[in-house]
């Protein structure tokens, strides 16, 4: 009997205590991207022990979407910088317009959120503008112009030791000129009048005299320095990060002769992770800093359909130094160290929806402002009603479309619904959405499920079938850049009907655009005026193996 007590004692001091630290120890290592599917231009802040990251939304509402974490690696939606029909026009906003790279900062209570609102139809098509809010919840303020008057982009803050702000941003190209050539600047900024003080200094035009779009410029004192860091070489494979240094916050700045701090140029589609660059930096300890950047990872090893995405980078900053970003590496890593940081657990986005809540979550997003009467989640519960609308997925106006960003290099999308189309305009089921030029519907009408392909300017069937049931589920799985479509009428069984469909039309490759690509539920009277709506029950957005 003594002995087995023996065993038992000896297995609770010195088997058990491991055992348990195991299952509690949080997983010393985290995966790239930090926040999946298109999410570019990330920005940071921190304030105390909370960390808040900002993206780029083009013409999706809502836009701006603002993340909090406390450990740089899971992040839970905090709101929405653009959130309101008018604080912007979205209606008739060119694809890949809108909202382009925020960077979010917060000084004295304040979070602003400076970017630039991107409408090539305005005399100058980009105007420089800044929303506040004294909660990271939001509201967010109406937005304060900066510019309007100069073609530059990327705006940022900078809250210097002596109390004063200073406005950065890209800037047309002063006293030079070549292919892509443009020069970043800094101005005062009055932050209570909105105003910019004083005339502005160049500071910087890329780390090379050829230097191609420098842009995104973020400022970080440190060890008495004004470092200036940037992206440059443009947003695709030549994409990197850069940076300059001063005593003197109006510079000379002195570029690094290590630039490139980081870049995947040199790696081509031999890393998992492409166009890798703007980035913004955050100290999350005495010593320790992190970097947030963009970056695509490339399906069927060439094409990038999911859009740019934001991953996250240690730095090596040593006084007086400059930052090494990556070290021992110089890369983006597929999987990290984490952060030094109290593990911070977060609600991930659920892979399906039921629809019984009556407000939408977060990943849903709208192409351009939707129409005030689009859709209901309160007509029955566990479903989500759409309103037949006049307005096309080939038409820059705001469909009956409501969406999620493809996130998963493979994933399975499902959803059911339930439709009497009245005329063979009136149409509804699932889309896969890039832009009004690149999209792919699975519908039903009021005779046919089909498959329709709108590739520019052409429409072209892939699919067509009479109709089984007004009720019906609809299946895509993506493996990659191949989409396979089924569906499984009302007491039918599943039927594939599209197998191996080249996705690559969803790619930046081919349809370009500053986004990435969108699944989700769509109804439409197509141009003719409607009554009728469609219901869909659930739908559910899984990743598969890879
Ligand atoms: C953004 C610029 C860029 O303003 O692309 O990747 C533009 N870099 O910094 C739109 O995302």
């Amino acid at each position: 009997m003594g002995f087995k007590y023996l065993l038992c004692f000896f297995y609770v001091i010195a088997i058990l205590p491991s055992k348990s630290l195991t299952c509690f120890s949080q997983s010393a290592t985290f995966t790239n991207p930090i926040i999946p599917g298109a999410y570019p231009d990330p920005s940071i802040c921190r304030v105390g022990d909370d960390y808040y990251l900002s993206n780029s939304s083009f013409e999706y509402f809502p836009g701006l979407p603002i993340w909090h974490s406390k450990d740089l690696v899971h992040w839970e939606h905090a709101s929405f910088g653009i959130h309101r029909k008018n604080q912007f026009k979205f209606e008739g906003l060119a694809s890949s317009a809108g909202a382009w790279a925020s960077s979010i900062s917060h000084h004295n209570g304040v979070f602003y959120l400076p970017f630039t609102w991107v409408d090539w139809r305005m005399k100058v098509g980009f105007k420089n503008v800044i929303l506040t809010a004294t909660d990271p919840a939001g509201p967010w303020s109406d937005p304060s112009i900066i510019t309007d008057t100069i073609w530059g982009i990327d705006p940022s803050l900078f809250f210097d030791e002596d109390g004063k702000a200073y406005w950065l941003m890209n800037h047309p190209a002063v006293g030079f000129s070549h292919p892509g050539a443009s020069s970043i600047m800094i101005q005062e900024i009055d932050l209570k009048t909105m105003k910019l003080v004083g005339n502005p200094s160049f500071i910087g035009r890329g780390a090379m005299l050829s230097s191609q779009y420098p842009e995104g410029p973020k400022l970080f004192k440190k060890d008495n320095f004004y470092y200036l860091v940037i992206a440059e070489g443009g947003t695709g494979q030549f994409h990197a990060v850069t940076i300059s240094r001063s005593k003197n916050i109006l510079g000379p700045y002195e570029s690094y002769e290590g630039n490139p701090i980081l870049t995947h140029r040199s790696l081509a589609y031999t890393h998992p992770f492409i166009n890798i660059g703007h980035a913004d930096f955050v100290q999350a300890a005495k010593d320790e800093w992190w970097m947030v950047c963009l970056g695509s990872r490339p399906l069927g090893a060439k094409d990038n359909i999911l859009g740019r995405e934001t991953f996250l980078v240690p730095v090596k900053w040593d006084k007086g130094e400059w930052p090494v970003i990556s070290p021992g590496y110089g890369q983006v890593r597929q999987v990290e160290k984490i952060p030094n940081l109290k593990n911070h657990q977060v609600a991930s986005i659920p892979t399906r929806d039921d629809f019984d809540s009556t407000r939408l979550s977060y990943v849903w997003t709208f192409i351009r402002t939707p129409n005030a009467n689009l859709y209901s989640l309160l007509e029955k519960k566990g479903s989500i009603k759409i309103n037949l609308l006049p307005t096309q997925l080939n038409k820059v106006e705001s469909p009956g479309f409501i969406g999620q960003r493809l996130r998963f290099r493979n994933g399975e999308m499902t959803t059911k619904a339930t439709f009497k189309s009245k005329s063979k305009n009136e149409e509804a089921g699932m889309v896969i959405y890039k832009s009004e030029k690149a999209f792919v519907k699975f519908v039903l009408n009021n005779k046919q499920i089909k498959i329709v392909q709108q590739k520019d300017s052409l429409e072209t069937t892939l699919y067509t079938a009479p109709l089984l049931s007004t009720t019906s589920e609809f299946k895509v799985i993506q493996r990659e850049n191949k989409f396979t479509f089924s569906y499984r009428p009302e007491g039918g069984s599943w039927t594939t009907v599209l197998d191996s469909y080249d996705g690559r039309i969803f790619s930046v490759e081919q349809s370009g655009g500053f986004m990435g690509t969108f699944v989700g539920v769509y109804g439409s009277s197509q141009g003719a005026p409607s009554k009728n709506s469609v219901t869909f029950d659930y739908f559910e957005y899984k990743p598969l193996e890879d």
